[in-house]
């Protein structure tokens, strides 16, 4: 038997500060229509895909902060997005800066992708784990990477769920560097991952990395595909967004690690790939064979500690 479902990674270029959410849904409901065009069922936004990468500033008006985060979704501004989705029976993964209030009336900031299936109904929200970055004020980089001022860590952790005929996770961007991500997602059987990046060229912390940005965003998301016997399809906002060199290089890979898909340009751009989530049973049913091969009886350190200890005990002898 095979499970076929037709895949858009829906690539954006740049937005600019002042661009408004009217303006990028028109953006994000071209990229839909050519989706339509294409036969896609499901069609992956990038992450923060409704306005520029805020973060990039250290900015402390809080009236401005909540301009830049959906107090609900849909919200006037992407309800045309959803019903434009729904009429045409394509579901999307969509990711945006969500404002929340908890039954106690706190109120929490996340950096959150939704999955909204093809009738229209949200089935999953993920809110990002892995925050990179800095919470305080560096004026001297060349710009900022202040998410940690802006968001908090997500607290519901990986999930997957069942939609679109198979088993569906989601992470965020930094997420994606982290080989726990897809672990977790694919201990739960997961036969899709879907994430969204914004991810600057230049790393203030080691520029040496900055040549390499493409190669690691492969590589790490390969590696969690081939490594969980999954599909992963990660989707930039690239290109020269308000001054700052982003990554594109948007990507459909397959469960043999295999990049299956790609973008060629750094703008608004889809590419797509039919997939056959069968496929992931070659690897699930073999070489990563969970249940039969792991040892977790040896792997309590992954989860029980934060940081690195070198253990005493190494000088030599077995
Ligand atoms: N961006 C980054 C990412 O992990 C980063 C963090 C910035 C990495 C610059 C490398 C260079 O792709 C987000 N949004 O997590």
């Amino acid at each position: 038997m095979t499970r076929h479902l037709t895949v858009g990674a829906a690539q954006l270029g740049p937005i600019a500060r002042e661009e408004t959410r009217e303006r990028v849904v028109e953006r994000l409901m071209s990229l839909l229509h050519e989706s339509a065009e294409r036969g896609v069922d499901l069609v992956v936004y990038p992450e923060l895909a409704l306005t520029t990468f805020f973060p990039r500033w250290y900015i402390e008006d809080q009236v401005e902060i909540e301009g830049w985060f959906e107090a609900e979704m849909p919200g006037p501004a992407t309800k045309p997005l959803f019903d434009e989705a729904a009429r045409l029976g394509i579901g999307f993964c969509l990711g945006y800066a969500e404002l929340f209030t908890d039954a106690e009336g706190r109120t929490h900031r996340y950096n959150t992708q939704i999955l909204v299936e093809r009738d229209g109904s949200v089935v999953g929200r993920f809110r990002k784990v892995h925050i990179p970055g800095h919470e305080e004020n560096e004026p001297g980089r060349p710009f900022q990477h202040a998410e940690r001022h802006y968001f908090e860590p997500g607290p519901d952790g990986f999930r997957v769920w069942r939609a679109f005929g198979g088993i569906i996770g989601m992470a965020i961007c930094n997420d994606r560097r982290w080989p726990e991500t897809y672990r977790v997602l694919g201990l739960q059987g997961a036969e899709l991952v879907l994430i969204g990046y914004n991810t600057p060229l230049h790393y203030s912390p080691d520029p040496t990395q900055n040549a390499l940005q493409a190669f690691h965003n492969h590589l790490v998301m390969q590696a969690g595909a081939y490594q969980n016997g999954t599909w992963v399809v990660g989707v930039a906002k690239g290109g020269i967004e308000e001054g700052v060199d982003s990554l594109a290089h948007t990507v459909i890979i397959a469960p043999s690690g295999q990049i299956v898909a790609q973008t060629v340009t750094t703008g608004d751009e889809l590419t797509v790939a039919r997939i056959d989530l069968d496929h992931t049973k070659m690897y699930k049913e073999t070489l990563f064979d969970f249940d039969r091969y792991r040892m977790p009886e040896h792997y309590g350190l992954i989860s029980e500690q934060r940081g690195v200890v070198v253990p005493p005990d190494i000088d030599g002898g077995a």
